[in-house]
């Protein structure tokens, strides 16, 4: 068996993509509340106003986490929930809900991995800038005081940030995710220097102020390149150097958003790839950022084959016509469980945790009332195996989590795109185990495929 015996089998879900309940027990208003009611934001101009209504039903949740037989539980804390206008006075009823969820969790014997920020910034940080003010970092870090000191009796496992490379491009560059902004890519640059910062500011206060000792990580988007053939080692080295590559303007790469936490320095390729838009840093701000950190976690859900051109340098090698790939649109690439966690284990030297993966498909209700999803099953076996075989080859692999426990608000594309193990039936909030989530159950007990 490779995993070790120890190994945590998980699932994810995020604050506004499952709580619903926006308008209780004194919650703000988050970014993602503004933009998804501007008309044209989202896929049937979807929000997340109601989605799976977790805040009113997470004992049932837990309930079917634990009959899954999880070990761990990732899930996210609402900033407007906790500080409604994002700074000042700490709002009791929003950390009460997370307390709750938290002792439910343990009960139910389920390590709780919390998020500190999965995207959704109190609209009045916002209105004075967000990310943009030099002022966030600080922000941040005394949101995550707050937390840490309701929370971490209990919870021991922490993130600041959820996929630095979607909140900041998406929202800031693409105007595709809240704020919804369209920024020249300096000012992009300058709102991802400061959301790193902040990361570190946040490392820095879970320390401080953990109840026990904490175990801090990260969970950037991994963007993978893996070898076309795997038997040549040029085509490895080609690959491994995809992966961290700063080759274009724009936010689609691994260096940036790791290199600096994990090795205090911004990529040489991305200094000259942005050039003049590189934001001016200070050796303080750089150690700030560069906070230990205790494992490794990384969003994985596809990867692109490279390998040695003819000229003698990497190149991108195509997809075969008509290719696999999810309802996404994203292609389905299990090599990416393999090579991603052993090249990030290799250049950052730390134990790595999977803190996301999965695909979204095209589900519904049967006739004989289940849900079948043969080709989520074949996609977990795939990508699973591949990362079970990353540990048998010596990589630290400690935890894998299923993106994601149910169906939720997939953000842009509202309700349409399906990442669950359960299926919700948005109109009655009723959950249906899908074939997947009893498969996952059986791995989870065998430890492996
Ligand atoms: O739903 C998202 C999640 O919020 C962040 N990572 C990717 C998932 C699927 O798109």
């Amino acid at each position: 068996m490779a995993f070790r015996k120890d190994f945590l089998w998980g699932a994810a879900a995020s604050s506004y993509q499952i709580e619903g309940a926006v308008n209780e027990d004194g919650r703000g208003v988050s970014v993602w509340d503004t933009f998804s009611k501007k008309k044209g934001t989202t896929y049937e101009g979807a929000t997340g106003e109601v989605a799976c209504d977790h805040y009113h039903r997470y004992q049932e949740d837990v309930a079917l986490m634990k009959a899954l037989g999880l070990h761990a539980y990732r899930f996210s804390i609402a900033w407007p929930r906790i500080l409604p206008d994002g700074a000042g006075a700490v709002n009791e009823r929003g950390l009460d809900f997370y307390s709750r969820l938290v002792d439910e969790l343990l009960a139910a014997g389920i390590q709780p991995f919390a998020t500190l920020f999965h995207w959704d910034m109190p609209q009045a940080l916002e209105d004075q800038g967000g990310w943009r003010h030099p002022e966030s970092p600080n922000w941040f870090a005394a949101y995550t005081a707050a937390v840490v000191k309701k929370l971490s009796d209990r919870v021991k496992f922490w993130m600041p940030h959820n996929e630095p490379q979607c909140f900041i491009g998406m929202g800031h560059a693409d105007a595709a995710h809240a704020p919804g902004l369209k920024l020249p890519w300096k000012d992009v640059l300058l709102a991802g220097h400061h959301a790193l910062i902040a990361h570190g500011k946040s490392v820095q206060a879970i320390r401080a102020h953990a109840k026990q000792p904490a175990q801090v990580g990260y969970a950037p988007v991994g963007v993978v390149a893996y070898p076309s053939d795997p038997k040549n080692p040029h085509d490895v080295a080609a690959a491994q150097w995809g992966t961290f590559a700063v080759r274009e303007k724009n936010q689609w790469n691994s260096g940036w958003w790791m290199d600096p936490v994990f090795l205090g320095t911004y990529p040489d390729d991305g200094l000259h790839v942005y050039g003049a838009d590189v934001p001016k840093f200070t050796d303080a701000d750089m150690k700030t950022i560069a906070e230990p950190l205790d494992w490794f976690g990384v969003n994985i859900y596809q990867g692109r084959p490279v390998r040695i051109g003819a000229a003698g340098t990497p190149e991108i090698a195509p997809f075969p016509p008509g290719y696999p790939h999810t309802t996404m649109r994203w292609p389905v690439t299990p090599e990416a469980l393999y090579w991603g966690p052993r090249f990030y284990a290799e250049r950052y030297k730390l134990p790595v945790y999977v803190t996301e993966n999965g695909m979204a498909n095209c589900d519904w209700l049967s006739a004989d009332g289940k849900v079948h999803d043969p080709q989520r099953i074949q996609f977990l076996n795939g990508y699973i195996a591949a990362l079970q075989r990353a540990a048998a080859d010596g990589v630290d692999v400690r935890g894998y989590f299923q993106w994601s426990i149910m169906d939720n608000y997939e953000w842009a594309e509202g309700y349409r795109e399906r990442f669950g193990l359960v299926f919700v039936d948005y109109e009655t909030q009723r959950r249906i185990p899908k074939d997947s989530y009893y498969w996952y159950q059986n791995v989870i007990k065998r430890n492996g495929i």
